[in-house]
C-alpha cells in the first residue's frame, strides 16, 4: 500500500460512456428517487462528470451524518483509489475497472439468519430508503477524503434477513473474477478480498451500504455496484463490489489481517495513538485540492476519525491497543 499517485490519470479518464452507464444503473436500482433530488444530488446529465456536483453548506449534525468540511473533488475521489483487484497503483482502478460488469448483480446472504439465499441487487435493497451521507474517510496510508455517499443504512438492510441471536459478526466478500479483474491473477492478497464487522458495528446507524456517490451510481473503481462505508474505521474496511454477506458466530478472517496480521487488526478503528508498525497515524493529508495541488496541509487525525461521540461507547472496556 505504498504506490505513488499518477498525476497523468485524472477525470479525463472517466469517460462520458461510463458516467452514462453509471446513471442508468442508478435509475434501474431505483435510486434516482425524488429524495435524492431533494438532497441536491440527483442524477445529472451524462456529461456532468467533469465538475463536482454537490456543494453543501450543511453544518455538522450531532449524529455525524453530514460533515460540512470541504469535499474532495469527484475527479480525485474517482481517480485516486485502492482496489487491488485492478492493480496496486492509485491510478490502476480508474484505468482498468471498465471491465467490471456491475449489472446484473447478485448477492448471497448466508449464515445465522432466518432468510438466506441469492438475491438480485434490486431485491436486496428493496424497501429501504436511500440516503445521502457526507463522511470523512481516512486511509491507513495517511490520506483522507470527504465524500458525499448515497446508500442505505446497512443495519436496515441486514434486519430484513432476520439475523438470529447467534449472529455475532458479519462477513463480507468481494467479487474475484479474473475475467473482469486483472489484478486477482497476481498474488498480492489472499483473494477474494474479505472484510468483517462485529454485529453492533454493522447495525450502527453510521454504517452505510453505498450504491453511489456525488449524486450518481458508484463508478466501478469505487466499488460498483455495492460497497461498505464505515467512516470511523480505516478505509480498507470499506470492501468493494460485494457478492456475499454472511452472519457468523466467530470473528471472520479479513484480507488485510490474513496478509499482514501484525499491521492490520480486525477492528481497524482510526486511532492516532496506535502507530502502524511502519509509520505514525497521528496526522493525515486531506485530498481537498485542485487539479494542480492534490493534497492539503497535514491535519491531526482524530480518534475514531472524528466520530467518537457516536461510536466510542461500542468499545468501552476494550484495550484498543490490543484490539487494533
Ligand atoms: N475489494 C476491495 N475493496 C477495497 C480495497 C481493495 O483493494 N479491494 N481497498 C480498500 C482500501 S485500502 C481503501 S482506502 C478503500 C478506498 O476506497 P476508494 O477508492 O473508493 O476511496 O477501499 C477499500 N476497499
Ligand atoms: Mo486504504
Amino acid at each position: 500500500m505504498s504506490q505513488k499517485y499518477d498525476p497523468d490519470i485524472l477525470a479525463s479518464e472517466i469517460t462520458t460512456e461510463s458516467v452514462y452507464q453509471s446513471r442508468r444503473r442508478l435509475l434501474r436500482a431505483g435510486l434516482g428517487s425524488p429524495l435524492l433530488l431533494l438532497a441536491g444530488c440527483g442524477p445529472r446529465d451524462a456529461d456532468a462528470g467533469a465538475s463536482p456536483i454537490v456543494t453543501t453548506s450543511a453544518k455538522d449534525s450531532p449524529d455525524g451524518f453530514r460533515t460540512s468540511e470541504s469535499q474532495t473533488r469527484f475527479e480525485d475521489a474517482s481517480s485516486y483509489n485502492n482496489f487491488y483487484e485492478f492493480g496496486t497503483g492509485k491510478a490502476d482502478p480508474a484505468r482498468y475497472a471498465g471491465s467490471l460488469r456491475p449489472s446484473p448483480w447478485r448477492v448471497d446472504i448466508a449464515g445465522e439468519a432466518e432468510v438466506t439465499g441469492r438475491f438480485n441487487l434490486e431485491d436486496l435493497l428493496k424497501g429501504v430508503a436511500p440516503q445521502e451521507r457526507i463522511y470523512r474517510m481516512r486511509c491507513v496510508e495517511g490520506w483522507s477524503m470527504v465524500i458525499p455517499w448515497l446508500g442505505l443504512p446497512l443495519g436496515d438492510v441486514l434486519r430484513k434477513f432476520k439475523p438470529t441471536s447467534r449472529a455475532k459478526y458479519v462477513a463480507f466478500t468481494s467479487l474475484a473474477d479474473p475475467r473482469q479483474m486483472p489484478g486477482v491473477s497476481y498474488d498480492v492478497l489472499d483473494w477474494p478480498y474479505r472484510e468483517g464487522l462485529r454485529i453492533d458495528e454493522a447495525m450502527h446507524p453510521l454504517t452505510l451500504l453505498a450504491t453511489g456517490m456525488y449524486g450518481r451510481a458508484l463508478p466501478n473503481q469505487n466499488g460498483a455496484p455495492l460497497r461498505l462505508v464505515v467512516p470511523w474505521k480505516y478505509g480498507f474496511k470499506g470492501i468493494k463490489s460485494i457478492v456475499k454477506i454472511e452472519f457468523t458466530q466467530k470473528m471472520p478472517p479479513t484480507a488485510w489481517n490474513v496478509s499482514a496480521p501484525e499491521e492490520y487488526g480486525f477492528y481497524s478503528n482510526v486511532n492516532p495513538s496506535v502507530d502502524h508498525p511502519r509509520w505514525s497515524q497521528k496526522t493525515e493529508r486531506r485530498i481537498s485540492g485542485t487539479a494542480s495541488k492534490l493534497f492539503a496541509e497535514r491535519i491531526e487525525t482524530r480518534p475514531f476519525n472524528g466520530y467518537a461521540a457516536q461510536v466510542a461507547s461500542m468499545y468501552s472496556g476494550m484495550d484498543l491497543r490490543k484490539w487494533f
